[in-house]
């Protein structure tokens, strides 16, 4: 139904590029499989997946979830610097088992170089979202001109990007903490260099959104569901990653539930602290729920569950 709402306001869909850490999180996959269902409802024109950590079975379980819903020629980068040997996820095995085309890591170009070569062949902009380790982002603004573009990364973020929207810290503390932003070295250092050369407005929705609100589990139908038995959630996560995705699907926060908080925000490098100083015109803005958490709770479930 939500989906039938926004198409009638909508002209054209929205192009957008999706990262996700696709760690041992399994609402990576819901968000996943909201931005597909969304693609195929001609709402957004999801033009590339960027995965910001690597572990064995990190492409092959992102393409299955992507082919599940007739969409395998999405094109999936990796932040191939960040593999760490020896980790393992079982629910990418058990999706990965599903890939049939036999596609592996192997397969991926590096993921900033993906973005750069889809941002530089549009003919208008683009919103980035993340749901991940903010380092797609942070090596996308820092990267120099190459054979896709002649432009540097700041230079092709500000005039192909409409809005960067990010899953990562936490706002209702005066020094937050969040695992996005504080997990590893250069994801502290990546935010903190997001939150300084970010060229275009950046949206946060930060830890205390979604932590309340329970979505997924096992009894949701494909592979979404196989991802949430496998991490031991068969009654759902918290929805971090799917509120996001919503969000940037519905293009508009009042109408998915939400008031910003402007100001700019700022990371410290070194401990991963997020902070936030408000002031009207600020580039940089904070989601904060205006509705009962069982507003986005349905909205996502209804979601999920329809083909
Ligand atoms: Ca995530």
């Amino acid at each position: 139904m939500i989906f039938e709402d926004i198409k009638a306001n909508r002209e054209q869909p929205i192009a957008l590029l999706f990262g996700t850490d696709w760690w041992t999180d399994c609402d990576d996959a819901a968000a996943l499989a909201l931005l597909l269902k969304a693609h195929k409802c001609s709402l957004i024109d999801l033009k590339a997946v960027g995965v910001s950590s690597v572990m064995r079975y990190s492409a092959a379980s992102v393409k299955a979830v992507c082919e599940e819903q007739g969409l395998g020629h999405i094109p999936i980068g990796l932040n191939k610097s960040a593999e760490r040997k020896g980790l393992f996820c079982l629910y990418q095995k058990k999706l990965a088992a599903r890939c049939g085309s036999g596609f592996t890591n192997a397969d991926c170009p590096e993921a900033y170089k993906l973005y750069r070569r889809v941002l530089s062949s549009l003919p208008g902009k683009a919103v980035l979202v993340d749901v991940g380790f903010p380092t797609i982002l942070a090596e996308l603004l820092a990267s120099g001109p190459d054979e896709y573009s002649g432009l540097t990364g700041g230079q092709l973020v500000a005039s192909k990007a409409s809005e960067i929207v990010v899953m990562g810290g936490r706002w209702d503390k005066k020094a937050g903490r969040e695992y996005n932003f504080c997990a590893y070295k250069r994801n502290r250092e990546a935010a903190a260099y997001l939150c300084e050369r970010c060229p275009v407005p950046l949206t946060f929705l930060g830890y205390e959104a979604g932590k309340s609100v329970i979505t997924g589990g096992k009894t949701v139908p494909g592979l979404t569901g196989t991802a949430y038995a496998a991490h031991f959630s068969p009654k759902g996560r918290p929805s971090w990653d799917p509120m996001t995705a919503l969000y940037a699907i519905v293009g508009d926060a009042g109408n998915a539930g939400y008031r910003r908080v402007y100001g700019a925000a700022s990371v410290d490098p070194k401990t991963g602290k997020n902070s936030f100083a408000v002031c009207d015109g600020g580039t940089h803005s904070y989601l904060v729920k205006e509705k009962e958490d069982r507003f986005y709770k349905e909205q996502i479930d209804e979601l999920l569950r329809t083909k």
